[in-house]
């Protein structure tokens, strides 16, 4: 537990242990009633501040998802209701891949976990005693398991020339609506399906803040295409409308690889710290090699269509996350600061807005399309100090405090009005406010 229990610190707490449903945590009360794989990371890293056995359920519960791939599924299913799509239209279930006393869908979401399993570790070993033994175990049971989760993307997300790993949905990116999807998107056919009925439009105030209709049209028809593969992996590249290469995905794998690479050599697993390391500075790289020439900021890759996806999104500062030449990374952390991002005149709050307010797909409130998202704040600003920018990731990080201040705990802002947007009580918005109270002592 911080020092200073500060109220936003006590309020993040009864937040997550509102969300909390034993071993795992509902991503957002009513919206999410299920495990995500990369909100689990993130609200593990919040638990790890509160206390470090119940961070480290987070990430075990997940891992009960794990396929035999090496996959960790973007959704560990529970049996609340309320959120389509469930199992029935996922249809994993049997399959010889898929774990047979778990529901998971079959899709994956940006690699944070070994970043988290750092985080918390750091944590435990600020606390000792019995927080760093549960810790030393804890490593020692699951690095195979993280190990296998990089491997897999290496392999069967990483084999495209670009080095970029390779994602076949939306929803994988994490980023479900950004514009930096738009192209790709547009160039999915949707065929016939069975009907469905939305139930995320249920939960929030107004439709505007999410996805539109025709998004979901193309959502599902990407799961009917995996489903008709059976989710095999060299086939669904093959069949799959929607396959691009995802550069800030890209960027968390290398930052975890990395990461979990120094976590192996002091578990004396120095054969697959050297793998590790192999798969962080490829993906390090594909990440520099996307850079626009006019402006530095990183792109996204179409393998479909071949050619680069050019959207002003927060997408183009994935070298923030996982390092480049210093010159690089001052040039981008400055412009990230600068008049056209978080200094934009047009922000209620100084904080990266997910797409830039000057480019006509912005969207103030509108899902990913504009509004800012807490939990990617609080990524950057640890990335930021991570890689030696102590005083970017500061000021930063005192903007997303202010932001929390409302205790609302939203999972998105509007960026020109400052208006909490989507869920309340949001799981990883409440693990920022503690990460960000625990990075000050750290
Ligand atoms: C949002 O995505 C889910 C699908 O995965 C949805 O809209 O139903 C995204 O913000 C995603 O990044 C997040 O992990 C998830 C749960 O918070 O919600």
């Amino acid at each position: 537990m911080p020092d200073v229990a500060t109220p936003l610190v006590h309020a993040a707490t009864d937040v997550l242990r509102a969300n909390d449903r034993g071993e795992r945590t509902v991503a957002a009360p009513r919206l999410y009633p299920h495990q995500w794989s990369w909100d689990a990371a993130f609200v593990a890293i919040g638990w790890g501040t509160v206390s470090v056995p119940r961070a480290l359920d987070e990430l075990r519960h997940l891992l009960r998802g794990q396929w035999a791939t090496g996959m960790i599924p973007q959704i560990v299913f529970s049996a609340e209701p309320g959120y389509f799509p469930g199992p029935d239209r996922w249809r994993t279930q049997g399959l010889p891949t898929v774990p047979n006393d778990v529901q998971t869908s079959g899709i994956c979401q940006p690699a944070v976990h070994s970043l988290a399993v750092w985080v918390i570790g750091e944590q435990a070993r600020r606390n000792g005693g019995a927080d760093a033994e549960a810790f030393d175990a804890f490593l020692a049971d699951t690095f195979e398991a993280w190990f296998r989760w990089h491997a897999w993307l290496d392999d069967a997300r990483g084999s495209h020339p670009s080095g970029l790993i390779e994602i076949h949905h939306p929803w994988e990116s994490g980023m479900d609506n950004s514009p930096r999807w738009d192209a790709a998107c547009a160039r999915v056919r949707v065929g016939q399906m069975a009907p469905y009925v939305r139930e995320d439009t249920k939960h929030v105030a107004d439709v505007e803040q999410r996805p539109a209709d025709a998004d979901y049209d193309r959502y599902l028809w990407l799961v009917e295409q995996l489903v008709s593969v059976g989710y095999e992996d060299a086939a669904a590249r093959e069949v799959i409308d929607f396959r691009v290469g995802d550069v800030f995905f890209t960027a968390t794998h290398a930052l975890s690889a990395a990461v979990l690479a120094t976590m192996g050599d002091r578990l004396g697993r120095t054969a697959q710290a050297r793998t590790l390391r192999g798969m962080a500075a490829r993906a390090r790289a594909a990440v520099a090699a996307t850079a626009d020439p006019e402006t530095g900021h990183a792109r996204d890759f179409d393998m479909r269509a071949e050619e680069w996806l050019r959207a002003d999104t927060i997408g183009g500062f994935a070298a923030l996350i996982c390092g480049a030449e210093p010159d690089v990374y001052a040039a981008l952390t400055s412009d990230l600061l600068g008049p056209d991002w978080c200094g934009h005149p047009r922000l209620a709050n100084p904080l990266p807005p997910t797409t830039s307010p000057d480019s006509p797909a912005f969207v103030s409130r509108n899902y990913w399309r504009g509004p800012q998202w807490p939990v990617i704040t609080w990524l950057f600003t640890w990335a930021l100090r991570h890689h030696g920018h102590a005083e970017a990731a500061q000021t930063i990080a005192t903007a997303g405090r202010n932001q929390l201040a409302d205790g609302t705990f939203s999972e998105y802002y509007d960026a020109v009005t400052g208006a909490p947007l989507g869920s309340r009580n949001q799981s990883w918005t409440a693990a920022a406010a503690l990460a960000w109270a625990t990075d000050e002592e750290s």
